[in-house]
Order: structure tokens, then sequence, then C-alpha cells
């Protein structure tokens, strides 16, 4: 796709830096360089993938208003796939903000969102999947998230599209075969292993979905709420995992009245921790309105640490604690293991499903078995094995929800076939699945899709 106008934009964040970067792309970039720039050395023209040493000039009164390095990359090399020039100015707002100006006088237009990605996108420079990976990279949050969204920039998950969608063509060529030697006799046995085809691509769709928990997990993050009765060490354990003194620590129960909110990285995954009010029957109002609000963020939580003193019997107050959390992912964590121990494992027996061993002894105090936490926490959320391999993850809900539709669309073939249907309408259906299939790669992707993710880029990427 050939654009005719030419976009610019500051590329790096706002405020005061060592340097600041203008991206312009389009046909008049290098016009752009023309009129603005004067190198160091007279050049006779600026070559392609060179890094220029110069001056952005008035064009007008030759004044300067920087000294800059430019770089000019032609098309196709570049990222947009255009003509693309890259000035590092000085990182001050407004330097950037008169060349940026500049540009603008010279030919430009300010672009928007996302849009030097939206053309690399639409010039065939990256696929959607990668297309989104690189804003996922951008806002990765931790080294797994990182690694998983490099990946899908560098294809691992295009390629495991491909590879199905190559599949599901093979299997509608071998259908539509079928539709014009309709009279042939083996077609029965031919749809037989169409079927059992069918069953195997859908199997390995399943296995690609699946990853969206962890893939959103290691995107987003999660929610999780420390919770338990007054003094058991709800503080204690947030300070220790923040590695600061954030929450107030004391001997006296109810110590923590608001909620107090901190993003940490848990083993790889960006964990919104809250430690909570002390919940047992309020003593007053403050202390109540901390219980109501402790409660609230649990019903919210994505997981729960729920703490109990391990140097004490288990309390009317935590058995209704445990009571109520029954239904949330959760973790028992049993503190203040540098003391003699009082609570009996036996007891929470049956507060635990068959057959998990969901139960870590800590101390808060002196950090003692918290990587067994961390670790516990990760294997409960993630609902595999740490030390899985990330691989090709699906990351975002569209991808899942385009996944489901070219099983939906695959199983109705597979049905279409045992029911002896004409080859013609299961074909139709295998065509449909190949539509969904093709949103996540952007072969199909309809446009408010296209427009929704872009929208969610900054300015300049
Ligand atoms: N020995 C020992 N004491 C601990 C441990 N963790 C916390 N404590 C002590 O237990 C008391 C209460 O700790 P906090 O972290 O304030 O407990 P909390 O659950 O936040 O209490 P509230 O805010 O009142 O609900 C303090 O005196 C802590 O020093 C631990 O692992 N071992
Ligand atoms: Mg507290």
């Amino acid at each position: 796709m050939i654009f005719r106008d030419t976009i610019a934009a500051i590329a790096t964040p706002p405020g005061i830096g060592g340097i600041g970067v203008i991206r312009i792309s389009g046909p008049a970039a290098e016009n752009i360089a023309r009129r603005l720039f004067r190198p160091g050395r007279p050049v006779a023209a600026l070559q392609s993938h060179r890094l220029y040493h110069g001056e952005i000039i008035d064009p007008e009164t030759g004044a300067a208003f920087d000294e800059v390095l430019l770089s000019l990359l032609k098309a196709p090399r570049s990222y947009t796939g255009e003509d693309t020039l890259e000035i590092s100015c000085h990182g001050g707002p407004l330097v950037l903000q008169t060349v940026l100006e500049e540009a603008l006088r010279a030919g430009a237009r300010p672009a928007e969102r996302g849009e030097f990605t939206k053309r690399a996108y639409l010039n065939g420079r990256l696929d959607l999947a990668q297309a989104e990976a690189v804003l996922d990279i951008i806002t990765a949050q931790t080294r797994p998230g990182l690694a998983a969204a490099v990946d899908r920039l560098q294809g691992a998950l295009s390629g495991r599209i491909e590879a199905i969608r190559n599949r599901i063509i093979d299997l509608l060529a071998g259908i539509e075969a079928a539709i014009d030697f309709s009279e042939d006799d083996a077609t029965d046995e031919k749809s037989g292993d169409s079927a059992s085809r069918i069953r195997e691509i859908i199997a390995g769709i399943a296995t690609l979905a699946a990853t969206y928990r962890r893939g959103r997990i290691y995107r987003e993050g999660i929610g999780v709420v420390i919770a338990g009765r007054p003094n058991v060490g709800k503080s204690s354990l947030l300070n220790h995992l923040l590695g600061e003194k954030r929450a107030i620590v004391t001997s006296v129960p109810g110590t923590t009245r608001d909620f107090i909110e901190e993003t940490v990285d848990l083993g790889g995954i960006p964990v919104r921790l809250t430690d909570t009010a002390g919940l047992r029957p309020a003593e007053n109002a403050i202390e109540k309105e901390g219980v109501e609000r402790a409660w609230e963020r649990l019903a919210n939580a994505d997981a729960v640490l729920l703490l109990l003193d391990g140097s004490e019997n288990l309390t009317k107050d935590d058995r209704e604690i445990l009571v109520k959390t029954t239904a949330k992912p959760r973790l028992l964590v049993i503190n203040k293991s540098d003391l003699p121990a009082r609570l009996a494992e036996e007891s929470l027996k049956g507060f635990l499903p068959e057959g998990t061993a969901q139960v870590v002894r800590i101390s808060a105090k002196y950090g003692h078995g918290i990587d067994r936490l961390t670790a516990a926490l990760r294997d409960l959320v993630l609902a595999t094995p740490a030390e899985e391999a990330p691989g090709a993850m699906i990351a975002h809900l569209h991808q899942k929800v385009a996944l489901e539709k070219t099983t939906e669309g695959l199983a109705r073939a597979a049905d279409g076939l045992s029911e002896g249907l004409p080859a013609e309408l299961v074909a139709l259906e295998i065509r449909e699945a190949l539509d969904a299939l093709g949103e996540i790669t952007g072969r199909t992707t309809p446009e408010e899709v296209l427009d929704r993710v872009f929208a969610k880029f900054c300015i300049g990427k």
C-alpha cells in the first residue's frame, strides 16, 4: 500500500531526557531532510542507513534550532516500509516541539496513535500478531512477559497460525477435490479420513488457545489480595515482598485500616499486591469501613493469599474467612514459622480441595519460605508447572476469540461430514474457519478490530 502523505511525531516520551527522537515516515521524508537539515560536512545527497551529524535549521533564516544526528532509511528497508527520517535531537520538550513543527511546515502531518506500526502492517512489514507484539514489548512489565512478546514479534505465533492454516487449506483441497469426483466410491473412506484430520487440527488449536491464560497474565499481570484476621502478619508480608517498609507493622491488632496496593514482579508475573485491613467484626466505624473495603478487594481479586498465624490455634475469625473465600483461587499461608508451631495443618484439611498442596509455611518477619510462596502462587494462577517454556503464546482476547471461531467452523465441518452433507457445504464451513483464523495475523481482520489494536499504541510508534 502506498500512502501519499507523510507522518511525523515525537517518538520519545514527554519530559526531559538525554536525547529525544522525531520520526518522519512517507514520501516527503527525504525532501523534509533536504529542507531542514544542514550536515556538518557538505554532502551531495543523503545516503540511506547512514548517520549524519548536523543541524536542524530554519529554512528561511538559516538559524539553527538544534544540533542533531539524522538518518534516512529508504523504502522498503525501514520499520514502516516507507522512506523514514529519524532525527535524534537534544531531549527537551521545546526543542522537540520546534523541530516537529518545522517538519509539519515542511510537508508532514501529525501521526496518529500507532500509525507508524499501522503503516508497517499495511505495507506488509509485520503481520497483525507481530504489530501487537510491538505494543506488548513496549508495555512489558516482567522478563518472561517481554520474552514472550519478543517471540511473537519474531514470528513464533504467526508461524504457528500459518502452520494451522496450511493444514486447513490441505484439508479443504481434499474436500473440494471430492466435489469434482463425487461419483467416486471411495468417498466414505475419504470423509472418514477428513474427519480425523479435522479432529487433529482442532486439538492443535486447543493447545494454542490454552496459552491465552498464561499469555494474558504475563502481559497484564494479576491482582492478588493478602487477607486474614488482624495481626497475622499481612503488612509484614507485603513489606517483605516489596523490599521496603511500605505498610505500618505493629503488634496492635487492627493496625492496617485502608488497603495498600503496590505492583511487584513475583516470579515473572506482574502482581498488583494489596494489603488489607485484618478481617474481624469491627470495633469502630473506621475499622468497619476498612474491613468492608478489604472484602470488596477480595471479591475482585484474581487470587488470594490467605494468611494464618502459625503460632496460634485456628480462631473463629480464621474459620469464617476460610469459609467465605473457598470459591477464590487461594493459597493458605501459615506465617510466623520462626515461632513454635501451634496451628496443625490437619485443622485446615476440610478447607482444601482433595489432593492439593496449597499450604505454604513462611516467616514474613525473617523472610523464610518466600521463594516457595512465590512459586506456589505462580503455579496457582498459571495452573501450569513453573518450568514450562514460553513458546508461542496468545495474549489478546481477540486472538482467543478467533481461535474459538476457527474451532467452531471446523467442528461444524466435521459434523457435516458425519451427517453426509454435500461437500460444497462442508467446504463452506472450512472456509469460514480459515477466515476466522486469518483474523489473528490480519489476513481477514475487520477494520474495527484493526482500529482497536492501533488505538492502544502511543503516538510516535
Ligand atoms: N515472630 C514473627 N512475628 C511476626 C511475623 N510476621 C509478623 N509478625 C509480627 O506480628 C505483628 C503483626 O504484624 P502485621 O504485619 O502488622 O500484621 P497484620 O496482619 O498486617 O495486622 P493488621 O494490620 O492489624 O491486620 C507484628 O508485631 C509483627 O512484627 C513473623 O513471621 N514472625
Ligand atoms: Mg496490617
